[in-house]
């Protein structure tokens, strides 16, 4: 597969996996989970050609990690950022003590004002590190990092959870926990 190829699967698979998976008439099952022969039919018939080899290449060199497969190999599923309705069953855990968040400079305002609202998405993103913040950000302006006070977070009762892929997710950051640093 060429880069090409494979930017093209994985944003077709984010669609399909994450936000519309009636385009290619499937229904994702229990915490988003589908059989992967189900998938496979339905992209197919769908005029996106996929094989097995092709779609285990995505998912291993994806540059985020956004899809996985289960231990026994049989299912797959996006590891975060769904719009569809999901409980992906991740395990409530322990945040380290600072987290971050990339933003456009343009909403900074916003956000120091109202906190970190979930958007269209069922939780907060946060980053372990700044540098992937940045690249974070980065996606639809010139970015700023806001730094995250997650120990202190949870110690007040905010429940985190640590997708596959190492994002850490939230339902919602209240503005006395984010120290906003100045853009890179
Ligand atoms: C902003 C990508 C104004 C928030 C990335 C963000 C990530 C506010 C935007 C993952 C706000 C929502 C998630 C407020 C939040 N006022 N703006 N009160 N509260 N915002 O895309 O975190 O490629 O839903 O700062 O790499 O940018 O999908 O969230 O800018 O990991 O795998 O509202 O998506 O990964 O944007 O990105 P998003 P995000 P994937």
């Amino acid at each position: 597969m060429t880069e090409k190829e494979l930017i093209r699967t994985s944003k077709f698979l984010s669609l399909i996996l994450r936000h519309e998976p009636q385009r290619v008439g499937i229904r994702l099952e229990e915490a988003g989970w589908i059989p992967v022969g189900e998938l496979l039919e339905a992209v197919n018939r769908h005029g996106a050609p996929l094989t097995l080899e092709e779609l285990k290449y995505v998912v291993a060199t994806n540059d985020k990690k956004r899809f996985a497969f289960s231990e026994d190999g049989t299912r797959i599923r996006a590891s975060q950022g769904h719009s569809v309705e999901v409980d992906l069953q991740y395990e409530a855990q322990p945040p380290p003590e600072l987290l971050y968040h990339g933003t456009p400079e343009r909403f900074v305002a916003s956000i120091r004002a109202n906190g970190l609202n979930k958007g269209q998405r069922h939780h907060v993103h946060l980053s372990p590190d700044p540098e992937t913040a940045t690249k974070v950000g980065q996606r639809r302006g010139r970015p700023v990092v806001l730094t995250i006070r997650a120990g202190d977070m949870h110690r007040q009762g905010h429940v985190f959870y640590r997708s596959a892929n190492g994002v850490w997710l939230v339902d919602y950051v209240p503005p006395q926990f984010i120290e906003v640093r100045k853009p890179v």
